[in-house]
């Protein structure tokens, strides 16, 4: 009982507190070791950032959320402030509030745009940093060649910025992290393929023990998302298949072999590949009816299965129409253990 009243306090004192220096007091509290005050403290500062967004929504209430964005000051907040900012300039653009407020947004500190790992012997690796959003996933029954399995198309959130690999996992990265090198199309540059799920597992393990951040496979929504780069179409760059060979390696101008990363181009948001060259393997279990009833903030996938997902399409030949496996929603899935000369992966780090 003493213990719920404790709480019950704390927690009100910290919805009086504006949620930056919620945070800074988490932080003091995670570095003391107090992990239930630190808890409490960022649960409160999620809370009150929620808070000034829903007041964001409506054009009586906006004025209300000026102030609190006034107080966001950490990288952590930027994209939030743009958010809450931009909605504030559909609502009240003319408030005498809002100059000082576009530069105070402006001028807060954000995340690195991309980042340059140096994995060894002339080697690196590039990653893009993607805002978070929300976006429909899946696709639209109304969708050519779409299948069963990429419906019913959802909103889903990416409540957190990430970075994603800007290109497929090339065969010299690959050697630099595992010092082999499985490919069974050689090259450099080329991405590398004959790994498994499991493998591309071990590699971004590899990997973050090398650079002490923490890489892993983007998941299913993740890739997708950052695929669509704000699209709704069959492809990232519209609906026409008549201009995949512009953005992709695949059967009709790939003579069914792999080829150098990043020499199509990238789509609106940096990413290169995402159709064709190399199918790309994902974090998640997969699971054919899996979105009828997925979580709609940050889906992880099926708690457990039998396959692990691939997205993207290949260079490869297929028994049907070239460009479908291409497209942003196609879900393909194969067991963990599998290795083919047209299966790869790109990595994800969270912030
Ligand atoms: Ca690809």
């Amino acid at each position: 009982m003493e213990f719920r009243r404790v709480v019950v306090r704390t927690l009100v004192l910290l919805g009086a507190l504006p949620a930056s220096s919620l945070d800074k007091y988490a932080e003091a509290k995670a570095k003391a070791g107090d992990a239930k005050a630190a808890t409490l403290a960022f649960n409160a500062a999620a809370k009150a950032l929620k808070d000034a967004f829903a007041l964001a929504k409506t054009r009586e209430n906006a004025a209300k959320a000026a102030p609190i964005i006034e107080r966001l000051n950490s990288a952590r907040d930027k994209f939030l402030a743009e958010d809450i900012l931009a909605q504030l300039e559909a609502l009240i653009p003319s408030d005498a509030r809002m100059p000082a407020l576009r530069e105070k947004v402006q001028s807060m500190p954000g995340p690195a745009k991309s980042l340059a790992l140096d994995l060894g012997n002339n080697v690196s690796m590039k990653l893009v940093l993607i805002r978070p959003g929300k976006f429909m996933m899946g696709s639209p029954e109304s969708e050519k060649e779409a299948s069963g399995d990429e419906g019913p198309q959802h909103e889903v959130t990416i409540s957190k910025p990430f970075y994603m690999g800007v290109t497929e996992v090339t065969q010299s990265q690959y050697k630099a992290v595992m010092g082999k090198n499985p490919s069974n199309f050689n090259g450099p540059t080329k991405p590398v393929e004959m790994v498994s799920w499991d493998d591309a597992v071990d590699f971004c393990k590899k990997l973050s023990d090398k650079t002490g951040k923490n890489f892993r496979l983007p998941t299913e929504a993740e890739w997708e998302y950052a695929c669509r780069a704000g699209t709704r179409t069959r492809f990232c760059f519209g609906d026409n298949e008549g201009e995949l060979a512009s953005y992709a390696w695949y059967f009709v101008n790939s003579g069914s072999k792999t080829h150098p990363v990043g020499e199509k181009s990238a789509n609106s948001w940096g990413l290169y590949d995402m159709h064709g060259n190399v199918w790309e393997w994902c974090a998640d279990w997969y699971g054919g009816d899996y979105y009828s009833a997925s979580p709609t903030e940050d889906p992880q996938g099926p708690a457990s299965g039998q396959f692990r997902v691939l997205r993207g399409g290949s260079c490869y030949y297929y028994p049907t129409s070239p460009p479908v496996f291409c497209r942003s929603t196609c879900r393909v899935c194969l067991e963990p253990g599998n290795r083919f000369k047209d299966g790869g992966f790109r990595v994800f780090r969270g912030l």
